[in-house]
């Protein structure tokens, strides 16, 4: 009698059942609320057309990681402090730089005058006493240093994300374009993001439908789902800058300088125009002091998809990364 065997067939089918399952399963593991998972992948980092600390365009690869979907927001921010007691930097001390073109404020940035010292400027007074974040807690949180922003992401069980995180996000898949959706900055005139229109500091027309920050997600998403990855306000990386650092990055998830003394911010911000510092490029590097704060500059968090996902460190000693900031 011939026994019953099963048809050869099957195990291998419930094999690929079960891979196709367990594949699945970690695939679609929701991403946690308010983030997007980024896929992670191979990218050229960079651009040859930009600012000479934006070459070489370099390979770089990152892992899959999460990313707010939005910038973090006054109301995110206040829940933070609610929740900690927290003091941002600027609080401490009581003041900051703000945007005051054409106030009578006496202490002014040399080279870029637009900037003033303001007592009283925090995250809660964007450029000082009398103003307000009252009916803005859909806007993006600013007045807030890089301490003051990993303190939050900290807290909110996350981290900054690195510079190579951040470019390869912001490009949304695709190769070697100038800004996240191409290489067109008013595709069929659209207004895609929060900049300035016209010549900074004398005239912003405004055309983007704000003259001051918008609310967070005012313009369609790029193709990972993220919200004003260009513009509105710059934003916080994990890293320490050096102007030489893609001449000597190493190619896989890539955490900056060992040391420096200014921080990387990306982006672009509504103070940005096409006459004056272009920021909102994919490629474009800004820095300043971690201490910094001002009413352009905030941030969004990331965190790791894996657990304790190994440190890759530079291990050449930084160059010097002093010069000057185009904080703008
Ligand atoms: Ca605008
Ligand atoms: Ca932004
Ligand atoms: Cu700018």
């Amino acid at each position: 009698m011939h026994t019953t065997t099963p048809p050869p067939v099957r195990p291998i089918a419930l094999g690929l059942l079960l891979l196709v399952l367990g594949a699945s399963a970690t695939e679609t593991a929701p991403p946690p609320e308010g983030m997007v998972r980024i896929p992670g992948g191979t990218f050229q980092m960079g651009s040859e057309s930009g600012f000479p600390d934006e070459a070489p365009v370099h390979e770089v690869t990152v892992a899959p990681f999460y990313l707010d979907t939005h910038e973090v927001t006054n109301a995110d921010f206040a829940k933070f402090v609610e929740a900690t007691g927290y003091k941002t930097e600027a609080e401490q001390w009581g003041w900051s730089i703000a945007f005051l073109p054409r106030d009578d404020k006496p202490q002014r940035v040399f080279g870029a005058e637009w900037w003033a010292k303001s007592d009283g400027a925090n995250w809660r007074n964007p450029t000082g006493p009398g103003s307000s974040i009252e009916g803005k807690e859909d806007r993006p949180v600013v007045q807030v240093s890089w301490t003051d922003a990993m303190a939050y992401c900290e807290w909110a069980g996350k981290r900054l994300p690195t510079e190579a995180e951040w470019e390869f996000a912001a490009r949304g898949g695709a190769e070697g374009k100038t800004y996240p959706w191409g290489d067109e900055l008013h595709p069929d005139g659209k207004q895609l993001h929060n900049l300035w229109n016209g010549v900074f500091p004398v005239e912003d027309r405004g055309e983007d439908g704000f003259k001051e920050l918008a609310p967070v997600g005012s313009y369609p998403p790029n193709a990972y789902g993220l919200y004003d990855i260009a513009g509105n306000v710059w934003e916080w990386c994990a890293d320490y800058y050096a102007p030489d650092y893609y001449a000597r990055s190493p190619r896989e998830n890539p955490t900056g300088p060992d040391r420096g003394t200014e921080r990387i911010l990306r982006g672009g911000s509504w103070l940005c125009s096409e006459s004056y510092c272009t920021g909102y490029r994919v490629s474009h590097r800004n820095h300043t002091t971690p201490d910094s704060g001002l009413n352009n500059m905030g941030f969004r968090c990331a965190r790791s998809i894996e657990t304790d996902p190994p440190e890759t460190k530079a291990t050449t000693a930084t160059s010097d990364d002093s010069g000057g900031s185009k904080t703008h």
